[in-house]
């Protein structure tokens, strides 16, 4: 039996892994925090459905020896290193945590598999907002990083660290350039997930409004359960390499909102101009959209597309879920909430 390491196996991306790797007959071993166990109703939500066929080990990515303790006793065949700090707005009010958890906390990881575990496989999960100001479009894997956050940077940093060790260890580690990745499991904290939340809300309740700040930004959102099995079948090459993942098409924020208040049953429309804009549904006349100036980032990332055709000719991966699936399973999901 093979058996797997997840560090952030209570996220979105985690919870996905740890069901699929267990389908494939893995013994999958996760690393949580203590916070984490001692609330387990809200963090360990993602995983409660599983967690009896799990083996979770307390600990964190910022202690080192903690790590090398995990590697030494598991000795995984794979390791997914997912946990990080991954809200870009936080990265801007705290870039210093941003920074200790994310840099620090890759390079703990590989040394500590380096040290008592070298033969074991590595996936670092690396991100779209690595491409930041995009200086080609659509990305891939040869597109020059122009990292627009601290949370960017820290994902450039994580990705050389992981070329690094791949190239003077000769540990198999490789990085997923994934694009942005939803679902029902995804945190309220993020733009999708905020506006199928609220919407199902409105649309239930007749109360609230949904504040936003930048709608033009553009992204290309494609569904988590399809992601992570891109992280898998990249663990299973006989060579470690780096692959974009994404669906090939990007839509804007007000787009997302307009797709999510149809299958919400409502009639949007938009109204004024700038920061004034709002948007109002036909059908009751009430105002259900309004744009809030501090939700607008220092420096924003206009446009993400992704051109994952490596993945899709070596790796046989590709999306079963675009756009259209994926709002109306997120805001169907939360019309039963
Ligand atoms: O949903 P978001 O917060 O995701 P963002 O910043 O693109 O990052 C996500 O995807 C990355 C991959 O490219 C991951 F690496 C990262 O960890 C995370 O998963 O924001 C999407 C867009 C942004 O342009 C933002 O300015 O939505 C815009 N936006 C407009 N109003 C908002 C809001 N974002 C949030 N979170 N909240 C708003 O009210």
């Amino acid at each position: 039996m093979k058996k797997a390491l997840i560090t952030g196996i209570t996220g979105q991306d985690g919870s996905y892994l740890a069901e699929q790797l267990l389908d494939r007959d893995y013994e999958v071993h996760g690393l949580v925090r203590r916070v984490t166990l001692e609330d387990p109703t809200h963090r360990l939500r993602r995983i409660r459905h599983i967690q009896k066929d799990l083996r979770l080990h307390l600990g964190t990515i910022e202690s080192y020896a903690r790590l090398l303790d995990i590697f030494e006793d598991v000795k995984p065949d794979e390791c997914y290193h997912l946990a990080a700090q991954s809200f870009l707005h936080e990265s801007f009010e705290d870039s210093h945590t941003t920074f200790d958890t994310n840099i620090t906390g890759v390079l703990n990881t590989l040394t500590a598999l380096k040290r008592k575990s070298p033969d074991t496989r590595f996936f670092f999960a690396g991100s779209s907002e690595m491409f930041g100001k995009v200086e080609e479009t659509p990305q891939t894997e040869e597109t020059k990083f122009h990292p627009r956050s601290p949370y960017g940077i820290t994902k450039v940093t994580g990705f050389e660290i992981t070329r690094n060790f791949r190239e003077a260890y000769n540990i198999f580690a490789c990085s997923g350039i994934f694009f942005n990745h939803e679902s029902p499991r995804r945190g309220y904290e993020f733009v999708t997930r905020k506006i199928t939340s609220n919407l199902a809300k409105i649309s239930c309740t007749g109360e609230g409004v949904l504040k936003l700040g930048n709608l033009e930004a553009q992204r290309d959102w494609g569904f988590a359960g399809d992601y992570v099995d891109a992280m898998w079948k990249m663990l299973q090459r006989s060579e470690p390499e780096d692959y974009v993942v994404a669906t090939g098409e990007s839509h804007t924020v007000r787009e997302f909102v307009e797709s999510a208040a149809r299958h919400a049953g409502m009639d949007l429309y938009w109204d004024g101009e700038g920061i004034n804009e709002c948007g109002i549904d036909r059908t009751t006349e009430r105002k259900v959209v309004e744009i809030d100036p501090k939700l607008f980032r220092p420096s924003e990332v206009n446009l993400l597309l992704g051109n994952a055709s490596k993945a899709r000719r070596e790796l046989g991966w590709k999306p079963r879920v675009y756009f259209d699936g994926l709002v109306s399973m997120m805001v169907e999901s939360d019309l039963r909430k």
